[in-house]
């Protein structure tokens, strides 16, 4: 059954890196968002395969299985998952490298903490990590509530609109893939290792080709956030 989840988490990222691969070729202007999107799948595509073809786990010394896949997957499409919004919110993001910088690099941070507490068998590590890591988390989603909402309201409301959607279903499910390790084998175990798989597998579904559809539903808002319309000299500078 494991692997038939695993499986499935690589159709539904085959499927959705074609699809948004598909309405980028058919689209004219602000195409790096059809790009990104389809990077992201494309990036879980290869980190499902992996998965489940038995080569992006393994077995640590207190007889865990661990897939160490997943935090590779996530080092690479959680930035830019909030490059995506980045760049909607902002009119200039060229005028906005530090804060973007800033918001990626602590994601970055999280997720490599976060690889320490799920592969650390020394559990006081493990608390550490989780501690340092769940800060990070909350520092990403901070900036993304105060800078990034306030940035995206002085844009066009279609493009206001849709970032509020995208950046609301971001804090919701980002806030569920802490609960769901410490529900699962590198936390309390409160679920075994197959839920886990399937519920990281709805969270990554949702979070990666649930937000694609979301973010390339509208075309012409995409042609607003990529032309910077709508913000006029308020929108040039948020830091
Ligand atoms: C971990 C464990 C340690 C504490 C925290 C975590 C957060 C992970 C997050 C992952 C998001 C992944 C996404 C993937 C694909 O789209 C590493 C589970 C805070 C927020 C969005």
């Amino acid at each position: 059954m494991e692997t038939f989840w695993l499986i499935v988490g690589v159709l539904g990222m085959g499927l959705g890196t074609v699809y948004f691969v598909y309405r980028g070729t058919q689209v004219q202007g602000a195409q790096y968002f059809y790009w990104i999107t389809a990077a992201i799948t494309l990036v879980a595509f290869v980190s499902y395969l992996a998965m489940a073809a038995g080569a992006g786990s393994t077995i640590l010394n207190d007889g865990r299985q661990f897939y160490y896949f997943r935090y590779i997957d996530w080092l690479i499409t959680t930035p830019l998952l909030l490059l995506d919004l980045a760049l909607l919110a902002l009119a200039r993001p060229g005028r906005n490298i530090g804060l973007i910088a800033s918001l990626l690099g602590l994601d970055v941070f999280m997720i490599v903490t976060g690889l320490i507490a799920g592969s650390s068998t020394n559990a006081f590590f493990t608390v550490v990590f989780f501690i340092v890591s769940t800060a990070a988390l909350i520092g990403v989603l901070y900036l993304l509530y105060t800078r990034f909402f306030a940035a995206a309201r002085t844009r066009s409301p279609g493009v206001s609109e849709i970032f509020n959607r995208l950046a609301v279903l971001t804090i919701v499910l980002w806030i569920l893939y802490p609960i769901v390790f410490l529900l699962g084998t590198e936390g309390f175990r409160a679920v075994g290792q197959e839920w886990e798989i399937f519920l990281f597998l709805v969270l990554d579904l949702l979070a990666k080709v649930g937000f694609g559809f979301l973010l390339l539903s509208n075309h012409q808002v995409l042609g607003e956030a990529g032309g910077g319309g709508g913000g006029g000299a308020r929108a040039s500078r948020v830091s």
